[in-house]
């Protein structure tokens, strides 16, 4: 039932697997677009007005300078960035080396530094009482300043904590934890001693932690009592009992106490709490000098098939690229309050609320709540009460406060911001004008930034001081970045202006240096991914289009992979999941648009002979039929919940007879978008749904349509 479609087997050459792939992207996002007339802003004058710090890079083309040195001299671009951004324990002897072939690409051969020195000690050092985190809790209102010198002993106090456990550089730490001080705690003194961290998202199900945690091996979880989100608790600890049921690489659990209100059971030998492990610890603890590219962490991200990957990244290139793109991007100065409300749980929260900004220096905000609690005036209180100068978060969100009104906006003072970003998922011009003109007041930057898991750090993006930005476009290349629009079904590089298709990344020699690394466990997968499907390129999964000057708009995922609010789900570990569920035959899920959350989830269900609900209210159904159908679905959803977590759970799912396949057997999906979309109602539609010849039951698809428009 799952298909491989960007995963070409073993034995199959690459060219001609590279062929079938081609020929198989099937994705409205591959249509052509055109856009002649879109508003265009110019850098916002009050960057250079003279009250704030003057942006780092002050015009284009003082940009386009550096883009090409980045671009024609990778090793020596980098290099010279290295020593200017990062502490060396010892200098590399090299900058790029290796290649995409092997993927043995590899990057400051010879140098020696830990990540937790460069994103703490050394500001510890420096500037001990400069505020290195603002925790703010769910409840409006209560926060805390972590200086980085409290952060150096926090962190050290942890490391040590693991130490005393038995972990030794090399071993994986999956951190199951609420947006809390603790979880970039624990991240660090992974880092410290050479652990390889493993983020779960805490919204994640206790199958899916237990998944990754076998996968990955981890041999401590830490997590907490209870989270807090929007005035809800969730039971952090009761997920990861139920995960640990079947974990046999799991010696340790350390508990932190986040709200104390709910008694846990606690398993002798196994669990320990966090404060009582702390409190016995020296503040003191000696770095691991690593090998730049020994990993750093693994997180994992859907793919096109049903097991989640594993993504390592590197040690030296990643802190450099994240720490280079965030003070360009964000234009850090010292003086500033930046506040990413994304969690850790995803690459941002890595790279964006973490790394990155430690790793500078700065003063970061994590932020437990949501956007729509107590009101949806949340994050402008945030910004008023801290003052914070750039805000990083996703279009879902501003999707969602722009609903609310303005007045939840300009009532509060927002004088203090000058960049405003957006990840996650492309934004719509509609939103990205109001995110300009009511929190960005016309006098932001709006920093619309395109990037993935898998690279580590922002790709595409405009730079405050010096690019231009038209309402939905990720505009330009970031450095080291050479982006490439490929027709997906010849498979070669589409040259100019004004054209759409597959969006990929030429090859270089080492590329850029926060690349992910490989896939934990699967080598093969990670170039039949991202390097075996175009020769001589990075293959990001999107299509996209470069307009008429040279500007990119990323369009959405061409390949099994929906995204929802940003989040990142594959449509074969939901069917997978599906499977699962004793009344299900077959199910396929698609990717519908939705006004919020950007995609939706839409699964068509094909149930078990034996289970004989009717599929579609009739006229004679009965009161008893209709409680039948929606057990059903309610059990569908909630399985799903529970498989891979509440984000997944479908908007919609749908009852059908069959599944529109083609006669070789394979699932119509663009079929199934459309229908489940609700763009197809009459006869015409479907007629204008194209060629179905290819159907092996032509007759099912004005049935799918009934049953669509039934349930609306
Ligand atoms: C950072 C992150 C990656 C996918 C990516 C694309 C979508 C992210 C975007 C964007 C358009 C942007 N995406 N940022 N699409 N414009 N500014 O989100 O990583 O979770 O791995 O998702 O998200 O489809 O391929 P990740």
């Amino acid at each position: 039932i799952q298909t491989h479609r960007l995963n070409p087997s073993a034995s199959i050459p690459a060219s001609q697997a590279q062929a079938a792939q081609a020929a198989e992207l099937d994705s409205d996002f591959l249509e052509p677009v055109h856009h002649d007339l879109d508003p265009v802003f110019k850098p916002p004058e009050r960057l250079f007005a003279g009250d704030v710090p003057v942006p780092h890079i002050k015009s284009r083309e003082e940009y386009v300078k550096l883009y090409q040195e980045s671009i024609k001299a990778p090793s020596v671009f980098w290099s010279k960035m290295a020593s200017e951004l990062l502490e060396w324990e010892r200098p590399p002897k090299f900058a790029a080396q290796g290649g995409y072939e092997d993927g043995d690409f590899s990057w400051f051969d010879g140098g020696l530094i830990n990540a937790c020195v460069n994103a703490v000690d050394r500001h510890a050092a420096a500037t001990p009482d400069k505020t290195a985190i603002i925790w703010e809790s769910d409840e409006p209102g209560e926060h805390e300043h972590i200086s980085y010198r409290r952060l150096l002993i926090e962190v050290s106090k942890l490391a040590n904590v693991f130490k005393s456990h038995g972990l030794r550089k090399g071993d994986h730490v999956a951190i199951y934890m609420p947006m809390v001080p603790e979880a970039l705690y624990a991240m660090l003194a992974c880092a410290r001693l050479g652990l390889v961290h493993c983020v779960v998202f805490a919204g994640f199900s206790a199958d899916a932690v237990r998944d990754r945690i076998n996968d990955c091996g981890a041999k401590l979880v830490i997590t907490a009592d209870q989270g807090k989100r929007g005035g809800k608790v969730i039971n952090l600890k009761r997920t990861v009992d139920q995960a640990l049921l079947e974990t046999p690489t799991i010696e340790k659990c350390l508990v932190f106490r986040r709200t104390g209100e709910f008694n846990i059971p606690f398993h002798k030998g196994r669990d320990l709490w966090y404060h009582e492990e702390v409190e016995k610890a020296r503040p003191v603890c000696p770095p691991e000098p690593m090998h730049p590219e020994d990993p750093l962490f693994i997180l994992y991200t859907s793919g096109s098939t049903g097991k989640p990957k594993g993504l390592i990244h590197s040690t030296g290139g990643y802190m450099l690229q994240t720490a280079s793109s965030f003070k360009y991007i964000f234009d850090y100065h010292p003086s500033d309050i930046y506040g990413c409300m994304a969690d850790v749980g995803w690459i941002t929260g890595h790279s964006y609320i973490c790394y990155g900004p430690l790793t500078m220096g700065a003063t970061t905000v994590v932020f437990e709540s949501i956007p729509t609690y107590p009101d949806a005036g949340r994050f402008w209180d945030c910004v008023q009460t801290h003052k914070i100068t750039q805000l990083y978060t996703a279009p879902t969100a501003i999707r969602t406060l722009k609903k609310f009104g303005d007045e939840f906006v300009t009532k509060h003072d927002l004088s203090s911001l000058r960049v405003l970003g957006s990840v996650g998922e492309p934004i719509n011009p509609e939103a990205w004008q109001w995110y300009h003109q009511v929190p960005g007041r016309s006098q932001c930057a709006i920093v619309d930034t395109y990037w993935q898991t898998e690279t580590g750090s922002i790709i595409m993006t405009p730079l405050p001081g010096a690019i231009a930005t038209k309402p939905g476009s990720c505009t330009v290349p970031f450095f080291g970045i050479e982006p490439v629009i490929i027709d997906a079904t010849t498979g070669a590089e589409i040259k100019g202006n004004d054209v759409t298709g597959v969006l990929a990344l030429r090859m270089h020699p080492g590329g850029w240096p926060s690349m992910a690394r490989t896939i934990l466990g699967d080598h093969k997968r990670f170039l039949d991914t991202y390097f075996n499907v175009y020769k001589g390129y990075y293959f990001t999964g999107d299509g996209a289009h470069r307009d008429k000057d040279g500007y990119y708009w990323v369009r959405g995922r061409v390949d099994d992979v929906i995204n929802v609010s940003g989040h990142r789900i594959s449509t074969s570990e939901v069917e997978s999941a599906m499977i699962g569920h004793p009344a299900v035959a077959e199910s396929a899920v698609v990717g519908i648009p939705d006004d919020v959350t950007g995609q939706a989830l839409a699964v068509f269900v094909v149930l078990k002979p034996e289970f004989d609900v009717p599929l579609a209210p009739s006229p004679e159904a009965t009161h008893h039929h209709h409680i039948k159908v929606d057990d059903v679905k309610k059990s569908m959803i909630q399985h799903i919940r529970q498989a891979v977590g509440p984000f997944a759970a479908p908007k919609m799912l749908f009852l059908v007879p069959d599944l529109p396949k083609t006669r070789s057997g394979k699932i119509m999906r663009r079929i199934l978008r459309k229908v489940g979309g609700g763009e197809v109602k009459s006869e015409e539609q479907i007629k204008e749904l194209g060629d179905l010849s290819t159907l092996a039951d032509p007759g099912l698809i004005p049935q799918l349509v009934e049953i669509v428009h039934a349930k609306a």
